[in-house]
């Protein structure tokens, strides 16, 4: 499982067409992608299944690991090999009981989160907001790298892989402080060179 990578996105992150940025991405050599189609603008129904259907292609042509966020009506008819959920989402335990062999990914922001949470029935974790960020309208007090390393010292083997106001400039404060990989929307939906971004982060 390589989520050094972690390219997240929705049609609502993209001013051009969410295929085209997603096969830059992929040439340029992310590792895990994760189709949220969330908040303001996004898609929903019919079109939402349509464009998880062409990313989901992208990433299997590619071997790029696929992750839907949430929605596990759409984990089957997408093919998912993973399910992110946040907090406010489906319990961990009812997720891992309705797929036993996917890959689970849970987000943790503060201590309380992780103290209530079955951690062991995760396969990662996402720990952030790192930085600030305003691509996620309700994202909760930034937490910088430490977190990270709070979390590596309770969880050593749990792969952990940092979000929020990740960038190219800050990627690898994130890995310094012990994060198997990095997960970022606007440094790849906003960048002017995709392929630089992706190699720099
Ligand atoms: N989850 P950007 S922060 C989707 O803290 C998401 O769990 C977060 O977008 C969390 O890379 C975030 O543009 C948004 O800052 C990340």
């Amino acid at each position: 499982m390589n989520l050094r990578k972690y390219f997240i996105m929705g049609s609502q992150d993209c001013e051009r067409p969410p295929e085209d940025i997603l096969e830059e991405a992929a040439k340029a050599g992310i590792t895990a992608f994760q189709f949220r189609e969330k908040g303001k603008r996004s898609l929903i129904g019919t079109e939402k299944l349509a464009l998880g259907r062409r990313l989901r292609n992208i990433c299997a042509r590619h071997n790029i690991l696929f992750f839907i966020n949430d929605d596990i009506d759409l984990a089957k008819p997408l093919e998912v090999d993973g399910i992110h959920i946040g907090q406010d989402d489906r319990p961990l335990e009812e997720v891992r009981e309705l797929f036993p062999d996917k890959i689970i990914g849970l987000s943790v922001s503060n201590q309380t989160e992780v103290d209530n949470s079955p951690i062991q029935l995760a396969d990662y974790l996402g720990a952030g907001p790192i930085f600030a960020t305003s691509t996620k309208v309700d994202a909760k007090q930034s937490v910088g790298p430490e977190w990270i390393r709070t979390l590596k010292y309770q969880y050593p083997t749990m792969p952990i892989v940092g979000i929020g106001g990740i960038h190219e400039q800050n990627a690898a404060a994130v890995i310094e402080a012990g994060a198997d990989g990095v997960a970022v929307i606007s440094a790849i939906t906003g960048a002017n060179s995709i392929e630089g971004v992706v190699k720099k982060i």
